[in-house]
């Protein structure tokens, strides 16, 4: 059935103006003032109302096990929340397991996947620089639309490329036109730190900060942009949250290098103090990189204005703070013991676009182009989406968002459609918020309620990295 969306305001990350979109099958097809509505379409009046492309969240981690607990949302439940969110693309991050080749791992990821009720697609975690992982990287690019890798710099024993394997594959990726995408942590010297803690008989969640500190992010970040200059390997930082490691991304893009940055609304709205909340309360904060002190946010802001950082995405990666009604193997319970037990990562799907709209719009002043470009557009572009993804165009593909920028709202886990029983911005007000969400040109969301369907989310081939 066709779509009419009348008198929206369209927001890109290049126009804002008055307009009616018609779409068919599942695409826009005409964009124009007064456009007739025939018969058997389906009118939605967007007065008063932004209409913006549907967000695009190129980090999370759906369905994922990791070495402390599985994530607690799967496809199904982690891609419903991003859709009450306004995103309705995700790229989630496969992690093949010890030994198992990529391939495989991209097969039992496709089995996962398969309930998502909304478009996706897959970056492959690297584990070695072998010759059987470099051949599969080649047919992950070539045959099944993967076309980024994520290199761990942390996590040694188990995820962590030495110097030399994170060179091989950076060179690598860079020969198939692929982005490499760094996790940018000096997981040497912090495993040392946490034995050292352990040793002094630490183990309150704030250790997990303190045990990962800010420097180690800028000297990875340092290390990473030199191996992949050297490689001549675009370059992708994921979860950024440093003064330092953007220092490293301003000072290499002020030299022509083509290297990119991801930050986090955790990062750019919270800092370490929330380790200090009583109790084992400080464990819902435990994510790497972890939450930095107070004077790391405003630099990223300046970033993001500058155009240093060119994303906004979750690390959605989500765990329960209790244990029921998923069950311990969910739990931040888990890290009840010790900090290095602790489920690590946290929940953000479903608000990434309402507190970004929030923070950039309406408290630092960006644009609502920028707000756009930051997590829809720019995404979409470096991880080979657009213009089908992350734009408003005929011919895209019809994600929309039906946006109210004049509603004020409290962030309630409770009445979030995550598995996640809590969020990091719980009681937090905003202002906008989504209305009403259009996958393909169904509406999926519309106001509090669901329309769409498990299993209705695409698998979404992506081409070469575009630039930004
Ligand atoms: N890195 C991520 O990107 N997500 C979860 C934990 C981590 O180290
Ligand atoms: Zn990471
Ligand atoms: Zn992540």
């Amino acid at each position: 059935m066709a779509t009419l969306i009348r008198n929206g305001r369209i927001v890109t990350a290049v126009d804002d103006y008055v307009a009616d979109i018609l779409v068919d099958d599942g695409r826009v097809c005409s964009i124009g003032r007064g456009l007739e509505a025939g018969a058997d379409v389906e009118v939605h009046d967007a007065g008063g109302l932004l209409v913006l492309p549907g967000g695009v969240d190129v980090h999370t981690h759906l369905d994922s096990a990791t070495p402390t607990a599985s994530t607690v949302d799967d496809f199904a439940s982690g891609t419903c929340a991003a859709a009450f969110g306004g995103t309705t693309t995700v790229v989630d991050y496969c992690t093949p397991q010890a030994g198992a080749g990529l391939l495989a791992g991209l097969e039992d990821w496709h089995r996962r996947r398969a309930s998502a009720c909304v478009d996706v697609g897959a970056h492959m975690i690297v584990r070695d620089a072998e010759a059987a992982t470099l051949a599969d990287m080649r047919t992950l690019v070539e045959h099944e639309g993967v076309s980024s890798f994520k290199f761990f710099m942390a996590y040694p024993g188990a995820l962590m490329l030495d110097d030399a394997a994170l060179f091989t594959a950076l060179r690598a990726a860079a020969a198939l036109g692929a982005l490499s995408c760094v996790h940018a942590e000096n997981g040497l010297v912090i495993r040392a730190l946490v034995q050292a803690a352990l040793a002094q008989g630490l183990t309150a969640p704030r250790q997990h900060a303190l045990t990962r500190p800010a420097v180690l992010e800028g000297e990875a970040a340092q290390r990473a942009v030199g191996l992949a200059e050297l490689a001549e390997a675009p370059l992708y930082i994921v979860h950024l949250s440093t003064a330092q490691a953007l220092a490293v991304v301003a000072q290499a893009r002020g030299r022509g290098l083509a290297v990119y940055a991801e930050t986090c609304p955790q990062y750019l709205l919270l800092d370490a103090q929330e380790y200090e909340r009583p109790g084992f309360e400080g464990a819902k904060f435990v994510m790497s990189p972890p939450l930095r002190d107070a004077s790391h946010p405003p630099e990223l802001w300046r970033g993001l204005k500058g155009g240093d950082i060119q994303v906004v995405a979750t690390d959605h990666c989500a765990f329960t703070f209790g244990v029921g009604p998923h069950g311990l193997r969910h739990s931040k319970q888990l890290g009840q013991g010790s900090f290095d037990r602790i489920p690590n990562g946290a929940p953000g799907i479903e608000t990434r676009l309402e507190l970004v709209y929030d923070a950039a719009v309406l408290q630092q002043g960006l644009s609502i182009q920028r707000f756009v470009e930051l997590t829809a557009t720019a995404p979409a572009k470096l991880f080979g989406l657009f213009p089908r993804k992350g734009t408003i165009a005929v011919g895209s593909d019809a994600d929309l968002v039906l946006f109210d920028p004049a509603e004020r709202w409290t962030v309630r886990a409770a009445e979030h459609h995550s598995r996640a029983d809590y969020s990091l911005f719980e009681g937090r007000e905003l202002g906008g918020r989504v209305k009403k969400v259009f996958l393909r040109g169904q509406c999926i969301v519309d106001g509090p309620t669901w329309l769409g369907r498990e299993g209705m989310g695409q698998y979404l081939r992506r081409g070469a990295s575009g630039q930004v």
